[in-house]
């Protein structure tokens, strides 16, 4: 008892957390992402240590993103595609981007209990997302949280998000294939999606085909492909399809990852892969410099306090909205 105690005082290093996910352990890869998730100042350069050690050993992996509003069935879908994965021996990593979470009183909670042989999967990771964050806050972690997995050996990364709000884009800008889960019988309108999100998608999945819907999902399946062919070519030389599938049967499964595979062996013969990995890491480096100014500028004790001030000044016309910009970001460089 006394050793057990002792123990959890003990916090592993970084060199010992980087060892043991390079050593596929998963109680210390959750550990790291534990220290990549935290806001506690203090964690930050252990964080940044960890993934630096297993930055060499990451981008091995193949990271599908998928999306579709609440109750279109993404968990039970990443559910049987994740065991679908397995036992085709692949190593596979659950995450998720749901800002939300925190209101809703964390959805994949229940996505856990839903996942539940992907859960005693050996082969299989499942992480909830960050909670009590902003979009910006959860996606960072969630991105760097990749690198972990992909350290730890996972080849295939799955993230999950939430139809509605920003944080499709968010996710869209840290994989490689967006995957986009419908049901059919439900307008576009009543199913949240914008127009942008069905462009981002690389291939749209309708769910639920089974019993009596199964007619029905084949005529949503036609007219998407139809509606497919209208949006511009994409830059990946990719054109997306429709397909459909039951995650409650386990069926169309198999092909879905038949579509991504033969996108992947597109992308990587003709380098959009790389191309856009190299993008996306860029992208994200600027993202982290505007949210760490912005963040920095408005935690400014003065201009907390001169924000008050100058937004009434705007608001009685005594300072046009771009000199009152002006004025708050000339003093905050002044004290810098
Ligand atoms: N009939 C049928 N129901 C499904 C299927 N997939 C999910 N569901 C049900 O749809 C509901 C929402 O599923 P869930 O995976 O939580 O959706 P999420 O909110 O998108 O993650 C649950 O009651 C599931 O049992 C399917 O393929 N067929
Ligand atoms: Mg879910």
């Amino acid at each position: 008892m006394a050793k057990i105690v002792h123990r959890r005082k003990v916090q592993p290093s970084a060199q010992e957390l980087i060892e043991g996910i390079l050593n596929k352990d998963k109680v210390a890869l959750s550990r790291a992402i534990t220290m990549v998730e935290s806001t506690n100042s203090a964690h930050l350069e252990k964080a940044n240590e960890i993934i630096t050690g297993c930055l060499p050993y990451a981008n091995q992996s193949v990271r599908i993103g998928i999306t579709g509003v609440p109750g279109v069935g993404k968990s039970t879908f990443i559910e049987a595609f994740g065991s679908y994965l397995t036992s085709i021996g692949k190593k596979v990593a659950v995450l998720a981007v749901d800002p939300s979470s925190t209101i809703s009183h964390g959805s994949i909670l229940g996505d856990k209990t839903r996942m539940e042989e992907l859960v005693k999967d050996e082969n299989a990771y499942i992480r909830p997302s960050a909670s009590g964050e902003t979009l910006g806050g959860v996606a960072r972690k969630t991105r760097e949280t990749i690198i972990l997995c992909e350290a730890a050996g996972f080849d295939t990364v799955i993230i999950e998000t939430v139809g509605v709000g920003q944080s499709e884009t968010a996710v869209h800008s840290m994989v490689d294939f967006f995957l986009l889960l419908k049901i059919s019988g439900a307008g576009d309108e009543l199913q949240g999606i914008k127009r942008g999100i069905m462009e981002m998608a690389d291939a749209i999945v309708i769910n639920k085909a089974d019993g009596d819907n199964i007619a029905k999902a084949k005529l949503a399946k036609t007219e998407f492909n139809r509606a497919l062919h209208l949006f511009p070519a994409k830059s990946s030389g990719w054109v997306p399809t429709a397909s459909t599938c039951s995650a409650y049967e386990k069926t169309g499964i198999d092909e879905v990852w038949k579509t991504i595979s033969n996108y992947f062996e597109l992308v990587k013969s003709n380098h959009y892969f790389e191309n856009k990995r190299q993008e996306q890491s860029l992208y994200w480096m600027m993202e982290t410099i505007n949210e760490q100014l912005k963040q920095r500028f408005y935690q400014h004790p003065d201009i907390a306090e001169m924000l008050m001030t100058t937004q009434q000044e705007v608001l009685q016309n005594k300072r046009s909205p771009f000199a009152a910009a002006q004025h708050l970001l000339g003093h905050y460089f002044k004290k810098e």
